[in-house]
C-alpha cells in the first residue's frame, strides 16, 4: 500500500509552514504502507495541478493533505470541503478571489473518504489532542481538499482521502505571543497514526464528535 501526504509552503509572510515541516519528518515506511510526501504551493491556481501531478506518479491508495490552521489548538482532520474560494489574504501568487467557487459546475461539497473519526480516537489515544473538524474555511486548504476529492471522483485508479488542519509550531508562538501551538515530532506523529488507522480500515467508527459550532 502507498499512502501519499503533502504539506504547503510558508504563506501571508510567515517564515516556516509547521505543515511542510511535520511531513519532511515523517518515516519513509508505516507499517506496510511506504510513504511518499510532496510540497504544494500555496496557491489557488497551482495547488491542485502539483497535486494531481504527484497522484499520476506516485499511485497512492491513500492520500492525505496537512495544512497550517494558525490558532487551532488541536490536529483538526476535516469532514468536508466545499465549493468556494473566499480569500482573507492574497495567496503566494498574489490572488484574492472573493466567493468564486472552485470548480464553477462542481457539486456544492465533497466529504473526505478516510475514517476520521478512528483517525481521531487513535490519535487521542496516543496521547494527541486530536478532532473533527466540519470546516476548513475558504483559503487554499478548502480549495486542495474539493480539489483532492474532486480528482479522486474522477480517477481511474481507487483511492481515499483527506485533509489534516494543524496548530502552529512553538517557534511562530514564540513571535506571536498567545496562540497555541504543538511540537513538529507531536504532528508527525499524528500523520503517521492517521496513515496507519487508514490502511488499517475503511469504515469509519461511529462516535459522537458533533459540535454545536
Ligand atoms: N494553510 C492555509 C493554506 C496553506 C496552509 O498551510 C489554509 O488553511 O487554507
Amino acid at each position: 500500500m502507498k499512502a501519499l501526504v503533502t504539506g504547503f509552503d510558508p504563506f501571508g509572510g510567515d517564515k516556516v509552514n509547521p505543515s511542510s515541516l511535520a511531513v519532511s519528518r515523517l518515516k519513509k515506511k508505516i507499517g506496510k504502507v511506504t510513504v511518499v510526501t510532496a510540497v504544494l504551493p500555496t496557491s489557488y491556481a497551482k495547488s491542485a495541478r502539483v497535486l494531481r501531478e504527484a497522484i499520476d506518479k506516485v499511485r497512492p491508495d491513500i492520500v492525505l493533505c496537512v495544512g497550517q490552521a494558525g490558532g487551532r489548538t488541536e490536529l483538526c482532520l476535516e469532514r468536508v470541503g466545499i465549493n468556494v474560494q473566499d480569500a482573507r489574504i492574497p495567496d503566494n501568487d498574489r490572488k484574492q478571489p472573493i466567493d468564486v467557487p472552485v470548480r464553477t459546475d462542481g457539486p456544492a461539497a465533497y466529504f473526505a473518504t478516510l475514517p476520521i473519526k478512528a483517525c481521531v480516537a487513535a490519535m487521542r489515544k496516543a496521547g494527541l489532542p486530536a478532532a473533527v473538524s466540519n470546516t476548513a474555511g475558504t483559503f487554499v486548504c478548502n480549495h486542495i481538499l474539493y480539489s483532492l476529492m474532486d480528482i479522486i471522483e474522477s480517477h481511474p485508479a481507487r483511492m481515499r482521502g483527506g485533509f489534516l488542519h494543524i496548530p502552529y509550531v512553538p517557534e511562530q508562538a514564540a513571535r506571536l505571543g498567545g496562540a497555541p501551538s504543538m511540537a513538529v515530532d507531536d504532528i508527525a506523529r499524528g500523520i503517521e497514526i492517521i496513515i496507519a488507522t487508514s490502511a488499517a480500515r475503511t469504515t469509519d467508527i461511529h462516535t459522537a464528535e458533533g459540535r454545536i459550532s
